[in-house]
């Protein structure tokens, strides 16, 4: 695979097509390794929004070939879809790298794990089962889950294949029809993965793709009339914006996966070098840009001055550098926008006292590097252990009982993710048990699969995605009643 893939597809996705925008702006992609212009890509607006939801209605249609298909071919389809994103996973890894900065080997993995995802979702396709229901009176109940409608899909520029595939599996199990924006900032897997799904067969319309902005392409899927669903990643402030307008709009449904300041902890029984290098890659996996990383690494005071040592060692010792390179462990940041974010909260962590064992400033004199940081002494009170960083900065703090840790741990407005290092069991269910947080990790961390939900308590979201969980924000119940001269048991 070459260093610079090609770039095929920059155009709106709409109606099994690409097209232009009707306004016909563009917006450059940048290469977050340089910083500079990839490509101009086509922008779109509310008009191009409206163009995709009537080519997403016209799919859904009843009668339409996607709503006679069998639920068995649908789940075909998916099946397909997912064999020609294995067959072009090298490819579009290096799009991937290109266009976010993450280091080839992570870009491959997501790659796989895309796939995982829709054949998983491809299995449920035909098992997607009513009741019936012993109701009372003289009548026959039963029930249909079908498809919400036409979904608007709104997702980040951290793990944008990966994403779609989390956004793309549950709907089309479900039957639904598709309005996607991917994130401004990466916009090109998204686009492959359009023209991937032509090859694969969807009727047209099924899956369409607008690029552009939050403010203007995503707002208007937000307050869309004829959209039944929102299913949104990003960040918490705009989760907020989003139910806000799903509210004032047409009630949409939606499901929200939000920010994260997520608690790892690391008791003294647990074997130190693994819980070291598990914390490690908590946090630094995807330059910190991930919305469950790791970020509050907890640590009992017997063990805290040995496993800040070995953290900063491993944190020194980590390979900076283009992300296409053979064995460079961490790439750029995004965009300027999140480098700015990230080093103006470790600026914040230097000022308020926390010690810098590790890094602590920009990495190389071109693109969005910066150093993998690592701070001890951290205290709640500081930024940096309360904000959600979203970049390669780990904060160790120190604690002394189970009591005192779960209150702390607990002690913020997210809930999405937590885990905890331990060889006893009674502490770890003890403190799984007592963690406001959608997934706990015992002994491993981030290690999600699409058989087990995902999402967050409090501030981190709304709804579960992945597993049987995930399928639910795609259906409606309907209860059909059916009058009968005489039930029997
Ligand atoms: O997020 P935004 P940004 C967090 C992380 C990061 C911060 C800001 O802390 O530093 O959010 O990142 C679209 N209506 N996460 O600014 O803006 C936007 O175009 C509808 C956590 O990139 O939330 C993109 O497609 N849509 C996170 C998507 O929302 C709007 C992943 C996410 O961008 C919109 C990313 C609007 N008004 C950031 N404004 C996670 N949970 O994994 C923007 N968007």
């Amino acid at each position: 695979m070459s260093k610079q893939p090609e770039i095929k597809f920059t155009k709106l996705f709409i109606d099994g097509q690409f097209v232009d925008s009707v306004n016909g702006k563009t917006f450059a992609a940048i290469n977050p390794s340089t910083g500079k212009k990839l490509c101009d890509v086509t922008e779109g607006d509310e008009a191009d929004v409206d163009k995709a939801v009537e080519a997403a209605r016209r799919a859904f249609k009843l009668g339409s070939k996607w709503r006679t298909m069998d639920a068995s071919s649908r789940g075909h389809l998916i099946c397909k879809f997912a064999d020609l994103i294995e067959r072009d996973a090298e490819y579009l890894a290096a799009l991937e790298t290109l266009n976010n900065g993450k280091p080839l080997p992570e870009a491959q993995f997501d790659m796989a794990f895309a796939v995982k995802c829709l054949r998983y979702y491809a299995g449920w396709a035909d098992k997607i089962h009513g009741q019936t229901i012993p109701a009372d009176g003289s009548s026959f109940v039963m029930t249909r889950k079908e498809p919400v409608g036409v979904v608007g899909q709104i997702i980040p520029w951290n793990y944008p294949v990966l994403m779609c595939a989390w956004k793309f599996g549950p709907a089309l199990a479900a039957g639904c029809t598709i309005v996607l924006k991917p994130a401004t900032e990466t916009p090109l897997t998204a686009l492959y993965l359009a023209h991937l799904s032509v090859e694969a067969g969807f009727p047209a319309g099924v899956i369409n793709v607008v690029n552009g902005f939050g403010d203007t392409v995503g707002t208007a899927l937000t307050k869309h009339p004829n959209i039944q669903k929102i299913a949104f990643t990003g960040s918490t402030e705009v989760g907020r914006s989003i139910m806000e307008n799903a509210a004032k709009s047409n009630l949409k449904r939606f499901s929200l996966e939000l920010g994260g300041k997520s608690p790892i902890v690391v008791f003294p029984d647990a074997d130190l070098d693994n819980a070291v290098s598990t914390c490690f890659s908590a946090i630094f996996a995807n330059m910190g840009q991930c919305c469950c990383a790791g970020s509050r690494t907890f640590v009992h005071e017997d063990i805290y001055d040995e496993f800040v040592k070995k953290t900063a060692a491993m944190a020194a010792a980590r390979k900076v550098g283009n992300p296409f390179d053979e064995g460079v462990e961490h790439g750029p940041q995004v965009s300027e926008k999140q480098f700015n974010k990230i080093i103006d909260l470790v600026e914040s962590g230097k000022k308020e006292g926390a010690s810098v064992k590790c890094g602590g400033k920009k990495w190389g004199t071109e693109g969005y590097f910066i150093e993998p940081t690592v701070f001890a002494d951290v205290t709640d009170d500081m930024r940096i252990a309360q904000e959600e960083i979203f970049g390669p900065v780990q904060t160790i703090l120190k604690f002394r009982t189970m009591e005192e840790l779960i209150e702390r741990a607990n002690k913020t407005y997210y809930g999405l993710a937590a885990g905890v290092m331990t060889k006893d069991m009674n502490t770890a269910l003890t403190f799984a048990q007592a963690v406001e947080a959608g997934s706990v990790w015992i002994n491993c961390y981030n290690a999600s699969t699409a058989q087990t939900p995902f999402g967050g308590f409090k501030m981190s979201g709304q709804g579960r995605e992945l597993g049987e969980e995930g399928l639910h924000h795609y259906l409606e119940v309907k209860t059909i009643t059916i009058a009968i001269p005489q039930k029997n048991s």
